[in-house]
């Protein structure tokens, strides 16, 4: 039994999540974990909300809330929409706990000590209305270049010139509109990343297995990037870490706390010692997953998440940690992914294009979008949704193969043979092959899942039910039944074993239909088939089952449509 430590993106605070986000990470998060755990293997599978910066500060704003309430709210949020899409975290953390907080306080502290921390003057717009320094992003002016007059610090979104706050022509904070604006100076933490240039170099060059995404990212930041510069780690606001050198004062950072992309990716570490509190366990076995020194050398660690996260997670994470001169656990195997657009253009959180995680909760269960996001996760390039074919994935795959089968063999057995499993004779030549070509497919499915390659396992896994499909249409038990029932009877024995093989496998990608089987086939028996003819002997004759609920609803072309026009544009 291996240890696998799976970590997902934490998704910011600030709003509610859309597909593209979810299939980004936490979705094949999941499903990796789910296998992992399927095939026995001990599993830590973590995430939590990121929580700090500006951003979340004008949410709450907005909401008329304060930050730290705002929040709270948005986890409970969070957690219930990822609970009910099935997102098997063993905990769901926020990084602006207290375990967070002490422990980005002793990273900044030993990254100081060990020389890898500069003390930087610079400086930056203050709002004396507002009464704090403005990011650039929320500084609004007059585009020098093309007369836009709602061009921001960083860049003007209608030219797209970079720019810098003191280019703007008129400028005023973006929060309160207020022209009173002054330059102040300020001090800053820097992480001299550029010193750890040629370890992290050293690291990524060592890995050779992973996704060419990954890596073509990474280098490219290295090497022709502005990467690996010395990056400010301290911001003037006052939602935050509070900057602190281990647990004493900093002198000169009063009132200063730490930026967000410092202590996001600490809360991977911070997620799992939040559950060991929760589950009253000693920091021993939140630790056994981190140090090296205290049990964590035979862990593999994966991170999952989308292309735009990488450059945190293969150089500045990195760098926090080797800077650290301590024995904490470094990634293994980074999973990223493309994008997923929606229907000819972007996913668009401001003007609520495409179908946010609630309301696709709201008019589907949550299988009907894992199945399709997960058969279409934007692995070697970016992938559309587009309705027409969301439809004919969830009619044929789900509906037509997998979900019709189970209701041909539950309801031919019920009506011939009632709802028990009957006995009939041995298994002969015809399921001799069709358990000869599970074998293979399961095989190769293993192998992909594993790799996790999830579009390869998807189709693998649908190729495993069309087997099914195409065993049950050549047997034809319906037409035996009318000449050797006894021979019918094997067959249905043979349909119904399938049923509970097909749920096992199935469960990483559609768990709550593969609960439903299981529940149907009267059994908790999830164990994963190392051998085919035995795993479809698990279900005995003589044992009850009940025919279930339709699995899978066909989507209507009035739904399609309905739904199409609904999720264009500007969320209610
Ligand atoms: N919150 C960005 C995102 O959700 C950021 C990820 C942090 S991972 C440590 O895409
Ligand atoms: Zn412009």
């Amino acid at each position: 039994m291996a240890r696998h430590l799976i970590t997902s993106a934490i998704p910011y605070i600030n709003g509610i999540k859309h597909l593209g986000n979810l299939v980004g990470s936490q979705l094949p998060a999941d499903l990796c974990a789910r296998y992992l755990r399927g095939r026995g293997h001990e599993v830590m599978f973590i995430c939590a909300t990121d929580e700090h910066g500006t951003p979340a500060e004008l949410a709450a704003q907005k909401a008329g809330q304060p930050v730290a309430e705002f929040c709270a709210q948005m986890h409970g949020v969070q957690a219930d929409i990822a609970r009910r899409f099935g997102l098997s975290f063993d905990h769901f953390g926020r990084s602006s706990s207290q375990r967070n907080q002490v422990l980005t306080q002793h990273f900044a502290g030993q990254l100081a000590d060990n020389g890898y921390i500069a003390e930087v003057s610079e400086k930056q717009v203050y709002s004396v209305d507002d009464g704090r320094f403005l990011p650039d992003r929320y500084i609004e002016g007059t585009c020098p270049n093309c007369g836009y007059d709602k061009a921001r610090g960083d860049q003007c979104e209608n030219c797209t010139k970079q720019l810098d706050p003191t280019d703007l022509i008129d400028p005023r904070s973006a929060i309160s509109g207020s022209t009173n604006l002054e330059v102040r100076e300020t001090k800053h933490l820097y992480l001299r990343q550029s010193l750890l240039k040629d370890q992290i170099s050293d690291w990524i060059d060592s890995k050779h297995d992973w996704p060419i995404l990954t890596t073509s990212i990474a280098r490219k930041w290295l090497n022709d990037g502005d990467g690996l510069q010395d990056r400010g780690i301290t911001r003037d606001l006052h939602w935050g870490v509070p900057v602190k050198r281990g647990d004493q004062p900093w002198p000169g950072m009063e009132g200063k706390v730490f930026y967000v992309w410092f202590d996001a990716p600490i809360e991977y570490i911070a997620a799992t010692a939040e559950w060991a509190d929760a589950h009253g366990r000693p920091d021993a076995d939140w630790r056994r997953w981190w140090r090296l020194d205290e049990g964590a050398k035979d862990v593999t660690y994966t991170q999952f998440m989308g292309k735009d996260n990488v450059p945190f997670h293969t150089l500045s994470f990195p760098a926090t940690i080797i800077g650290s001169g301590e024995p904490w656990k470094m990634v293994d195997y980074i999973k990223s992914f493309n994008y997923l657009t929606y229907d000819g253009g972007q996913f668009s959180t401001s003007q609520g294009r495409g179908v946010f995680m609630d309301h696709a909760l709201e008019i589907l269960p949550a299988d009907y979008w894992r199945w399709w996001l997960l058969s279409h996760a934007p692995e070697s390039g970016d992938s559309e949704f587009t309705w027409d074919n969301f439809q004919q994935s969830v009619n044929k795959d789900l509906a037509d193969v997998l979900g019709n089968f189970v209701s041909r063999i539950t309801k031919f057995c019920r009506s011939k043979f009632g709802e028990t499993i009957p006995e009939g004779g041995e298994y002969g030549p015809e399921e001799s092959r069709l358990i000869e070509a599970l074998t293979t497919r399961i095989h190769a499915y293993d192998g992909f899942m594993a790799a996790m390659e999830v579009r390869k396992s998807a189709a693998e896994l649908r190729a495993i039910w069309v087997l099914g499909n195409e065993y049950l249409q050549g047997a034809a038990p319906w037409s035996t039944f009318k000449t050797d029932p006894e021979k019918a009877a094997m067959q249905v024995r043979l349909g119904l074993n399938l049923i509970r093989l097909y749920a096992v496998l199935s469960a990483p990608f559609i768990p709550f239909t593969a609960d439903a089987m299981l529940a149907a086939m009267q059994t908790d028996n999830r164990d994963w088939p190392d051998d085919v003819a035995t795993a479809l002997t698990a279900l005995p004759a003589s044992h009850a089952f009940t025919v279930p609920e339709v699995l899978f609803a066909k989507i209507s072309d009035e739904s399609r449509e309905e739904w199409q026009a609904r999720f264009q544009g500007v969320r209610a």
